[in-house]
Formats: C-alpha cells, structure tokens, sequence
C-alpha cells in the first residue's frame, strides 16, 4: 500500500531521453518518503493508497534546488543600492567601508539567532516557489567563530523548515579588515578555520571567490589542497568579473561546480565537461550588476557540460528570492531554453551539490515535488512574477 498516490499527471520527470522526461497520463506513487513509481497510469502496480489525489492533468516536477545562495545574512545593503543610483561607484562605496564589509560587520554583530531570525522570510520566500534542497554559503563572518555562526544558522534553517539544506564554508570570500594581506588571510582559512569546521562537520563543501577583488587562483588552489586533505568537496565563484582561469582550476580539482562563468572562455567547456563539473549559472547577479557579457552558453551546451541555475540570493549583487524568476532570467538573459533552466533548478542543481537522490523524479529518489497550476512545463520559466505553485511535497510529506 503506498503512502500517497497522484493520478491523471503530467510528470516532467527530467529522466530519459523525451524533452522533459515527459510522461501524460501518469501516476506517481510514494512510500516511507521515496518516490514508489513514477510513470504511465496503465502500468502502474498496485492501484491502492492512503491517500489518492486525482491531478485532472496538472504538471508535477521535482521539488526544485537552489544549489547556490548566501541566504544567511544580516542587514541590508539597500542604502547602498540607492547611492549607487544617486551616482556613487562601487568602490567608493567599498573604501568608506560599505560593500561586502558592511555585510560582515552586521553578521559579526548579529547572534545565531539573530541570523536565523533574519534569513527565514528569504528561505520561506524560496519554500513558497517550490524549493525543497537549498544550498547555503558562508563568508560574511570571515573569523572561525563568524563563519561556524553563519553555518550553524544554515543547518538551523533546515531543521526549522521542511527543506533539505547544505552548507558551503566560503571563508575565502573576502579579506577581512582586520588583515592586511591576503596570503596570511588564506593561511589562517587553511590552518584554522577549515579545520574548525570540518572537525564540527558543518559544511558540505569548500567555495572561494576567485577573483581580482576577491583571490587568486594560487590561493584558491592552497584552500582546495587543504580540503581535499579534509575530505570535503569543493566549488569555485570563477570567472564572475574577469577571467583568471578558475573554472579550469576547478576542473582539475574535480569540483561540483564552477559557478557565475560570464568571462569564461569558450574553449575552458571542455575541462568542465572531462570533470563532470556542473556550471552553475547566476543570472540574478548579471542583472543586478548590469553585466553585459553573457556564459559561453554554446560551448558550454556543445561540450556536454550539465548547467544549472540559481538566485545566487546575497545582499550585495542578486538580493532575490524567486528561482523561478532565475529561470525566467536564464532564458531571457543567457538563452537558455525553458527545459535547460528547468533542468538547472532540478537535476542539474542537484549535481552541482552531489546529491544524487533528488532533482529527477524515478522510483527510489527522494519524494521531493511539486504540482503547478499549468500543463506544460515551458510554463515555469515562461512568466514573470507569477507562482503557479499548487502543491509541495517534501519528503512524501505535504
Ligand atoms: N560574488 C558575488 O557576486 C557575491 N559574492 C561573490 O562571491 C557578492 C556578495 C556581496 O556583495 O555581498
Ligand atoms: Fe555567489
């Protein structure tokens, strides 16, 4: 007997060769949290439930992921976004310690919490779109203690809410003001705070930003070198702003992922493609730092390389809470079609965290989903500003 039973479906399964793993006239059955069975009503086994929900065709996709986010923050950087429009730059801003910075000030300032507190209506913002994995960077603490806050926050979250959360330590972020040098600051992120953490296991995985304002790639290269030592996985903010060769150092490091990719050049796709390394696409962030220069999305379609989207929610450049509007973007900014971003926010995003047991929906995954007021799955990246969310089932659970 299963646990809950849904006729008369539209699944977008996201498995399989058809455009969008489609199957009419589907069943999807659950049971003990995983997806029983998933396909035609005709061959489905066994026809009784608990409880059964006649769809009258209405499309179910996986519980969506957003596998790349900085939800976990204090304050705001709203006042920023207005002297930026009343003709201040981004630097001047940054040397009168706003920016980023203002960012770790408030997060130091702020108890866990606090941070729990002032991240829940972003992460139910998510929730109420269809979310049900979020993935959860650090880096505006930039101390051991800050940085375990801000993951503890996150892990927090995840028990407060129904939704899978994971964690990335990204300490190599930002030089924190109290250093003067970057060199030191990554010796101190290798030998204290990765440490700390990983001794707790609180992070997932490792993310840095490789960046001219941000770090090198040879210091991205040391704090790879001590995860691996660690045995967490990695993935890399890489070629955002410019190109200082990243996404190639990623590669070799075997990395989820290799995330932003606008100054990626075309012939790095196939690093990322021979390492099974996802490109995570942001186009919150290029839309909200006015960016002109679009991903390699060609190359990176051409070379085979599994692309995902995300809301890349932070403060500073993409302080959005739709990912549902990611896929809009993605389409709209990258030329993405509807069915790659629909892959982005399902089975590739999945991949980016190394989670095997969502993102598609078969028999034994997860029964993570999502039953929408629409029929075809273009629908979803097709609207602005709407949410035909009908349903969210997490874990088999409503
Ligand atoms: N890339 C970004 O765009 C954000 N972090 C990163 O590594 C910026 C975060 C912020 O401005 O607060
Ligand atoms: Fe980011």
């Amino acid at each position: 007997m299963h646990d809950l039973l849904f006729t008369n479906a539209t699944l977008a399964t996201m498995a399989g060769q058809k455009p969008y793993g489609l199957v009419e006239n589907a069943a999807l059955a659950v049971k003990d949290g995983r997806i029983a069975y998933a396909g035609p009503m005709a061959d489905l086994p066994g026809g009784d439930a608990k409880e059964t929900e006649d769809l009258k065709g209405a499309l179910v996709t996986p519980g969506l992921i957003d596998c790349h986010t900085h939800l976990v923050y204090a304050g705001d950087r709203a006042g920023e976004f207005e002297a930026r429009l009343l003709g201040k730059s981004y630097e001047e801003i940054a040397r009168a310690g706003g920016g980023i910075l203002s960012t770790v000030r408030a997060v130091r300032a702020a108890s866990e919490d606090e941070l729990v507190e002032a991240s829940l209506p972003r992460l139910d913002a998510l929730i109420g779109e269809g979310v049900t994995t979020v993935e959860i960077k650090s880096g505006y603490g930039l101390t051991p203690g800050d940085e375990m806050k801000m993951l503890r926050a996150a892990r927090r979250l995840g028990e407060e809410r129904p939704v899978r959360v994971t964690t990335t330590l990204l300490a190599a972020h930002a030089l924190p003001p109290e250093f003067k040098n970057a060199d030191d600051y990554i010796d101190h992120v290798c030998n204290d705070i990765m440490p700390a953490v990983a001794n707790e296991g609180l992070a997932d995985a490792v993310d840095g930003f490789c960046e001219g304002i941000g770090f090198s790639p040879e210091q991205i290269e040391k704090v790879f070198e001590t995860a691996r030592a660690l045995k967490l996985k990695v993935k890399l903010h890489a070629e955002q702003l410019s190109d200082l060769g990243g996404a190639k150092l990623a590669a070799r490091y075997g990395a989820l992922s290799a995330d932003h990719l606008e100054y990626l050049k075309p012939e790095d796709a196939g690093a990322l493609a021979r390492a099974g390394t996802v490109a995570v696409l942001l186009p919150g962030a290029f839309y909200y730092l006015r960016e002109t220069k679009v991903p390699p999305v060609k190359a990176l379609r051409e070379a085979g390389v599994p692309m995902a989207l995300a809301t890349d929610c932070n403060p500073g450049t993409s302080p959005m809470t739709s990912l549902l509007l990611a896929m809009n973007m993605g389409c709209t900014l990258f030329r993405l079609t509807p069915e790659e971003a629909l892959a982005g926010a399902t089975r590739n995003a999945a991949r980016a965290l190394g989670f095997a047991e969502a993102g598609v929906l078969a028999a034994g995954m997860r029964a993570d989903l999502c039953i929408w007021r629409a029929r075809q799955p273009a629908e979803l990246a097709y609207a602005i500003g709407a949410n035909p969310l009908v349903k969210r089932v997490f874990a088999g659970r409503f």
